[in-house]
């Protein structure tokens, strides 16, 4: 089966933050995931470099648009290998194939009519690249997001008549109750299509910096539209000499955040649907960080920045912090204490120490070698159906739910240490056997953990696996009891070192 999973295409605008970090990490998982069961994937992330947000933001700043994106750019391309991410493309908006195939689909929208010559009188916010209702303003005529006094553009452009797709896309809705997750994502979706969908201009006057009309030289397509394009272009050019878009075309899932949801719930799946393209399987549909200043932390000061963490924990941490730390779906609180408090207990004291004490008692009490046993049934039955609760999580793209499913078998493996005390059953020879079954069952339940935590923490797991002398990754062997036992341990160091606040002063 073929997946294919993208994540928005950053502006070029600004730094990457940790906002967009959390969305790669996201699909990052998802991709690592598909691959350890065996599917046929593709991942994309990008930037997205034309239009006003990044006109603008050059032109502040004395460059151009270009020297911006090239900047930029990146940065955000170094994000995602800081962050160990599996992209298999990175696509630019400024690419020229994609350019060309923008070109080559609105074209065809056009020729299937549904563009007209049209005039445009509307509030207009140029961060948001977007028009806002009169309804939408806050404080008289400010951008409900970016808080900017808007004024009333004017212009004639070329109008993409999106009311005449409200029918189909309630149909799509109807006939797809998976097609925008998590479920008041969809219901927000649906009521604003039930609401009365608008036509709007797919096309800029005013505006240089873009992908030409085709028809029209004087003008350039409207940004959310090349950039939303890229999904699908990206497949045409991202291997060179071959095509890819039949393998992956429609996409499996979009992850978004919540504030560019109608672009990718409505808008898309009607662009698709002038272009007679099939439209994806789903928007998945994540919640805001955030992102506000806090009490300062040693070593992390006031924010979490992304290549900050890294640099001082490891991407690792940083995964899983945010994957674990706002519910995939919902807003929430991060903060450098909050990352600390998450990494000294869960990461350090219960993963860490899981697999330290689990590694240094078969040294000591079997010379390193993992004895053969069956696992203990009280653990057995609490691992029965893991692997598949988190294969059904993370197909709806409930990525926290399924880390909460392994870690609660982390915490049951800790809480199986303190209960069988295996220091005790060491004393007595006539617990050999006992003996021998716990510490089968601790290395059998750690290695399951571990390949389900692969996506999430890969570096870290690799360490482990290989130290347990048991490297498969593939999601077949992630049972209890899969493996027998006879491996021979190797040297694990400290998982998550104690990070000092002074050796990152500078
Ligand atoms: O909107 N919390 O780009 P963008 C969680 N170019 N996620 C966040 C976040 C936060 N505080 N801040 C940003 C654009 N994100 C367009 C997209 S797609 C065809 C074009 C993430 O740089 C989240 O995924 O403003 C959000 O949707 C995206 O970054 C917005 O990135």
């Amino acid at each position: 089966m073929s997946y294919y999973v993208t994540t928005p295409i950053y502006y070029v605008n600004g730094e990457p933050h940790l906002g967009h970090a959390y969305t790669t990490i996201a699909a990052d998982v998802l991709a690592r995931h598909m691959r350890q069961r065996g599917e046929d994937v593709f991942f994309l992330t990008g930037t997205d470099e034309h239009g006003e947000p990044v006109a603008q933001a050059a032109e502040k700043l004395g460059i151009t648009p270009r020297e911006l994106g090239d900047a930029n750019a990146v940065r955000f391309k170094e994000l995602a290998v800081a962050l160990n991410a599996t992209n298999d493309f990175f696509i630019r908006t400024t690419d020229p194939e994609h350019m060309a195939k923008v070109a080559e689909v609105v074209q065809r929208i056009y020729d299937n009519g549904h563009v007209y010559a049209g005039h445009y009188e509307g509030w207009y916010c140029p961060r948001c690249a977007d028009f806002k209702t009169e309804s939408e303003l806050v404080d008289g005529n400010q951008c409900p997001i970016h808080r900017i006094v808007l004024e009333i553009e004017t212009e004639d452009n070329w109008f993409f008549r999106l009311s005449a797709f409200q029918e189909r896309l309630e149909q799509l809705y109807a006939e797809h109750p998976d097609f925008v997750t998590p479920q008041n994502r969809y219901n927000e979706a649906l009521s604003f299509i039930k609401s009365g969908l608008r036509d709007f201009s797919l096309s800029r006057q005013r505006l240089k910096w873009g992908v030409p009309v085709p028809w029209d030289d004087s003008q350039v397509i409207y940004v959310w539209i090349d950039a939303l394009l890229n999904y699908y272009t990206a497949l045409s050019y991202a291997r060179p000499g071959e095509d890819l878009t039949d393998r992956f075309w429609p996409a499996t899932v979009h992850l978004i955040g919540k504030d560019i949801l109608k672009f990718h719930a409505v808008i898309w799946p009607a662009l698709l649907m002038a272009a007679d393209l099939p439209v994806p399987e789903r928007v998945g549909i994540h919640g805001f960080l955030l992102l506000g200043e806090h009490k300062m932390s040693k070593s992390l000061g006031n924010v979490i920045e992304p290549f900050r963490v890294v640099e001082l924990y490891g991407e690792d941490a940083l995964r899983f912090y945010a994957m674990r730390e706002v519910s995939f779906g919902s807003d929430g609180e991060v903060s450098p204490e909050g990352f600390e408090t998450r990494y000294n207990t869960e990461l350090a004291n219960e993963y860490g120490n899981l697999a330290s004490r689990t590694l240094a008692m078969i040294g000591r009490y079997r010379d390193g070698v993992v004895p053969d046993a069956k696992p203990a049934t009280e653990v057995a039955g609490e691992f029965e159906g893991l692997r598949q609760a988190v294969c059904e999580r993370l197909d709806a793209v409930e990525i926290t739910p399924a880390l909460d499913e392994i870690w609660r078998r982390i915490k049951l493996l800790n809480r199986y240490v303190t209960e069988e005390e295996p220091w005790q059953l060491a004393k007595d020879e006539a617990q050999a056997e006992r003996l021998d079954e716990v510490l089968y069952t601790l290395a059998e339940g750690l290695r399951v953990v571990s390949v389900l935590l692969h996506p999430f923490m890969p570096r870290t797991v690799e360490r482990l696996l290989e130290a347990l002398g048991r490297e498969d990754l593939s999601l077949d062997g992630a049972q209890l009891g899969a493996v027998g036992g006879g491996a021979e341990l190797g040297e694990l160091g400290q998982l998550f070192p104690r990070v000092e606040a002074e050796a990152s002063a500078a």
